[in-house]
């Protein structure tokens, strides 16, 4: 019955990627976390390979050239305007995953969904949504200061974002940059002209701890966290996929950001089953 067998050892393999799927993950240490509790970041070094981190600096400069052909890219926020003398650029794209597989097998690595799962706090891990941007050379925009809480509040803060590195990015390539322990002070008021930020004299970009980061690591923070980057100025490209994510338990704050990959799930289950019908009374 050599069928049956085959059947047998496929749904035990398929039961334990279940039952691994929604474990208590532990790819981080507990001083890593106690890190992130205190600081509202965490760099995790080397989460994927160079190598891997090539291929998808590949895939997404080739998803760049299909949308912009020719062109260098859009601005960016116009209140980046403030922070550069000389005009910037930005590619980006939202929601990669729907244009490219490699990113979807991408957002769903265990590598990379087990630290998402730790830092936030829950085995349920669940998109909000995708960005893709490279930073061109010599001029690729800067982001103020501001937390992204604005954006797309929710009431118990469960939302993060994961900055995964494709190639370097040293602080002369613009890198991001963090105000520790700023998750810790709520919700600051922000000026949404040009794209929400935080005043520029009360939060300079120049005095928020740089984060610099190499091919494959994956720099997590809080939405509260206040966060911005500079200028690319050098002569190769910044290549990064923000992924958005929140425990699935969490609710939206105001009915906003509906961006079409939201509520799939990255790790485990909706214990609330209400995918993307959470929408308030
Ligand atoms: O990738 C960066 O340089 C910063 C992006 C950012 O702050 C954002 O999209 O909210």
């Amino acid at each position: 019955m050599p069928l049956a067998l085959d059947n047998d050892i496929l749904w035990l393999s398929q039961l334990r990627k279940i039952l691994m799927s929604t474990s208590t993950p532990s790819l981080l240490s507990d001083e890593q976390i106690a890190f992130y509790h205190e600081n509202g970041y965490l760099l995790v070094k080397g989460l994927f390979s160079r190598d891997e981190a090539a291929r998808y600096r590949q895939a997404g400069h080739d998803l760049m050239k299909r949308i912009y052909g020719q062109s260098q890219g859009g601005g960016g926020w116009g209140s980046g305007k403030a922070l550069s003398e000389k005009e910037t650029v930005l590619q980006h794209c939202h929601d990669v995953q729907f244009y490219d597989a490699a990113f979807s097998r991408l957002i769903v690595d265990e590598r990379f969904t087990d630290a998402a799962a730790q830092i936030i706090g829950s085995n349920n891990v669940q998109l909000h949504h995708t960005k893709m941007f490279v930073k061109p050379p010599e001029n690729g925009a800067p982001f103020p200061m501001h937390q992204d809480t604005p954006y797309f509040p929710h009431d118990n803060h469960s939302m993060i974002a994961a900055i995964i590195h494709f190639d370097d990015a040293p602080l002369e390539k613009g890198c991001v940059r963090v105000v520790p322990g700023s998750h810790k002070g709520g919700l600051l008021e922000h000026n949404p002209q040009g794209g929400h930020h935080l005043s520029f004299d009360e939060y300079p970009l120049d005095e928020a701890t740089p984060c610099p980061a190499e091919a494959g690591d994956a720099l997590f923070f809080s939405y509260l966290t206040i966060h911005g980057s500079g200028v690319n100025e050098s002569d190769q490209a910044r290549t990064t996929l923000l992924v958005q994510m929140r425990d699935p338990e969490d609710t939206p704050s105001i009915d906003t950001h509906n961006s079409r990959g939201q509520s799939m799930m990255l790790r485990g289950i909706d214990p609330t089953s209400r995918g993307m019908n959470w929408k308030m009374d």
